[in-house]
This record gives structure tokens, sequence and C-alpha cells, in this order.
């Protein structure tokens, strides 16, 4: 396979004031094009080129890092762009994944707290996550481009703490920008989608 740019889901102003235009622009526009483009340079000649993307995140995975580190960001854009939607995030989720948030992780609002805190305790650049993990939920953290895949789980949810994700809208205030996720951009049905797919 190669790896190609997908469009974003709607359009660059879609997701203001929570997430800009030109933060949008730098971060599909250039960030991700940026891990398709290395990423299909340190494919040719790996001898994984036929494989899935997911094989190519866990065969480089501690073995290639150049490749590792690309193909695990365009594997985590390519699920962030769809995990955010316009007036997205707040409480109404729907039946199945709610029920499972609560017997697995104490409630909304608890799993909300700990993925803010998984995020606002990533040091450095990272993601936090909603994952599965032998049918169950859990929520996660991992540095750089790393993706809950090699730890033999699945992400159903994932909020990039890249500063080059939040650092035009919100300088330094990370906090803020979680909170603005869950409470704004969150697209509960593409997390539902891809929960039912993991757990089928
Ligand atoms: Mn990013």
């Amino acid at each position: 396979m190669s790896f190609t740019l997908p469009e974003l889901p709607y359009s660059h102003d879609a997701l203001a004031p929570y997430m800009s235009r030109e933060t949008l622009e730098y971060h599909h526009d250039k960030h991700h094009k940026a891990y398709v483009d290395n990423g299909n340079k340190l494919l040719a000649g790996s001898g994984l080129e036929d494989k899935s993307l997911e094989e190519i995140v866990k065969g480089s995975f501690g073995k290639n890092a150049g490749l590792f580190n690309n193909a695990g960001q365009h594997y985590n854009h390519l699920h962030f762009w769809k995990w955010m939607k316009p007036n997205g995030g707040g409480d109404k989720l729907p039946g199945k994944l709610a029920a499972k948030i609560d017997s697995d992780l104490g409630g909304l609002a608890k799993f909300k707290e700990d993925f803010t805190q998984a995020g606002i305790t990533q040091f450095g650049s990272g993601w936090a996550w909603l994952t599965v993990k032998d049918g169950k939920l859990a929520v996660a953290k991992t540095p750089n481009g790393e993706s809950p895949l090699v730890h033999g789980a699945t992400p159903i949810l994932g909020c990039d703490v890249w500063e080059h994700s939040y650092y035009i809208d919100y300088r330094n205030r990370r906090p803020d920008y979680l909170k603005a996720f869950l409470d704004h951009l969150v697209n509960w049905e593409y997390v539902e989608e891809t929960f039912a797919a993991a757990t089928k």
C-alpha cells in the first residue's frame, strides 16, 4: 500500500472557535501531509510495502523508528479528523457505548476526568486515548506517534496533545484544549462505530 492524505471530513472553518482554520491548515495540510510523504519514502524498501497500515505500524514498532513514527502518526491522524465534528462533544452518547463507559470506566464524568488527566500528564508530545483491550474500555496515553495498536489495544478515541494541535488557539493551555475537545468536538457516532468494529 502507499499512504494518502485524506480530505478533512468538514471544511477548515467548521470546528471554529474550538479549533481554528489556521490550526487545521497547519495540522492537516502540513503536518499530516509530511507524515504521509515521509512515510511513503521510508516504506519503500522496508519489506512492509504490501501490508495494511495497521500491520505496518505494528511491524515497524521497535524495528524501524523512522517508518514507525510516520506510519503511526498517519494512522492516528486518519482517525483524529473523524473523531471530531462541528457541534460535537457533550453528554449524548450512543446507548451501547454509554453503557460500556458506565460499566468499565465508572461513568461519563469519570471518563472525561481520566481522559483529561491522561492528556495533561503526557509529558511533551503524545496522545490521550480511549481504547478497547480484551473487550474492555481503558484510558491510556502514549508519547510521540505511538499508537495503542502496539500495546495490543484498539483506539476508539484519541486526542492529539502535540503543541501543533493546540498552540495557535490555546497557547500553553492544554487543559482548556482538552475540555473544548470533549465538550464541543468529539464525534461520538464515529467513536461508537470504531467501538463496534473493535468489539465484534
Ligand atoms: Mn498532530
